[in-house]
């Protein structure tokens, strides 16, 4: 019996560009539902989480833009994610910016002893608010996720960490801050970077992710930045940065993950429609999410 929840988290809280709250009504609108129903026996859309349309706080002082929104929040996605888990339901969650990761991490991780995350993305989301440029929570929920940043973040949930840093495989990174580039190799944390997936190809790349995952964790989380893409496939996000991954490699990276069977929760996320071109970027979401779940051609 395979079951799956999609949960809407409609937040463009962790990052400066209105638009991207809009994502879930965008995938939607790209036929998620239609798409797995063909590959589910049950699919349950369970709408959008009330973020609501706060106001923005003005904080400057922490160098962290709309902390307790943010952490409230992502409580709530947290809340969802951990009852459709609890309901034997595969949770699927779409963003949103990148910050509701640490709302379905903390839903998710609670359920494993060693959960595993495949964060694919050009940036590596592992900032703090002593090293972050811009103050923006989207680039740092990895960060969060191990325990890295401000309490009100890391204990979304009531618990934290929430990942080992050895548990992590960041795919597509080709834009880092110096305090990140520290922190990978501090926690070594394992990074393809584009150079290693044009130098290996990306069927080796997801091989050496895959066995290496495998053998430690017992569920591993896909938390998929669309600007991980090239941005001639995907143009719809906030932060694009060129030379990316293709359309094509995408669909074998989520081939090899349907075939070897280990994703046991996922989030898309950072689809924004006011900066796409005809709802391209969600889309390309709504196909990939069809490779994910083991969609064949014959
Ligand atoms: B995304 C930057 N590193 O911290 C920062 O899209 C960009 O979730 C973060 O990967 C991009 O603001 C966050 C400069
Ligand atoms: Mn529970
Ligand atoms: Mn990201
Ligand atoms: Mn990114």
């Amino acid at each position: 019996m395979k079951k799956l929840a999609i949960i809407g988290m409609p937040m463009d809280l962790g990052q400066m560009r209105r638009g991207v709250d809009m994502g879930p009504s965008a995938i939607r609108y790209a036929g998620v539902t239609e798409r797995l129903k063909e590959l589910f026996d049950e699919v349950h859309d369970k709408g959008d989480i009330a973020v609501g349309r706060p106001e923005v706080e003005v904080d400057p002082a922490s160098n962290l833009r709309n902390l307790n929104l943010i952490a409230e929040k992502t409580e709530l996605l947290a809340n969802e994610v951990d009852k459709a888990i609890e309901d034997k339901a595969f949770p699927l969650v779409l963003g949103g910016d990148h910050s509701i990761a640490i709302g379905t991490l903390a839903g998710v991780a609670k359920h494993y002893k060693n959960l595993g995350v495949i964060w694919y993305d050009a940036h590596g989301d592992l900032n703090t608010a002593e090293t972050s440029p811009t103050g923006n929570i989207h680039g740092m929920p990895l960060a969060v996720s191990i325990g890295l940043g401000h309490p009100l973040l890391t204990n979304v949930g009531g618990y934290g960490p929430k990942v080992k840093a050895e548990n992590i495989v960041i795919i597509g990174a080709r834009s880092l801050d110096d305090g990140e580039r520290e922190l990978i190799k501090k926690h070594g944390i394992k990074v393809y970077t584009m150079h290693e997936i044009d130098r290996l190809g990306m069927t080796k790349v997801m091989e050496e992710a895959i066995e290496y995952l495998s053998e430690k964790t017992d569920g591993v989380h896909l938390s998929l930045d669309l600007d991980g893409l090239d941005p001639h496939d995907a143009p719809g996000v906030g932060t694009p940065v060129n030379g990316g991954i293709s359309y094509r490699e995408s669909h074998l990276a989520m081939e090899m993950l349907a075939e070897a069977g280990i994703i046991t929760s996922a989030e898309f996320v950072e689809v924004n429609p006011i900066l796409d071109d005809k709802n391209k970027t969600a889309s390309v979401a709504v196909a990939l999410m069809g490779s994910l779940f083991g969609e064949k051609l014959l």
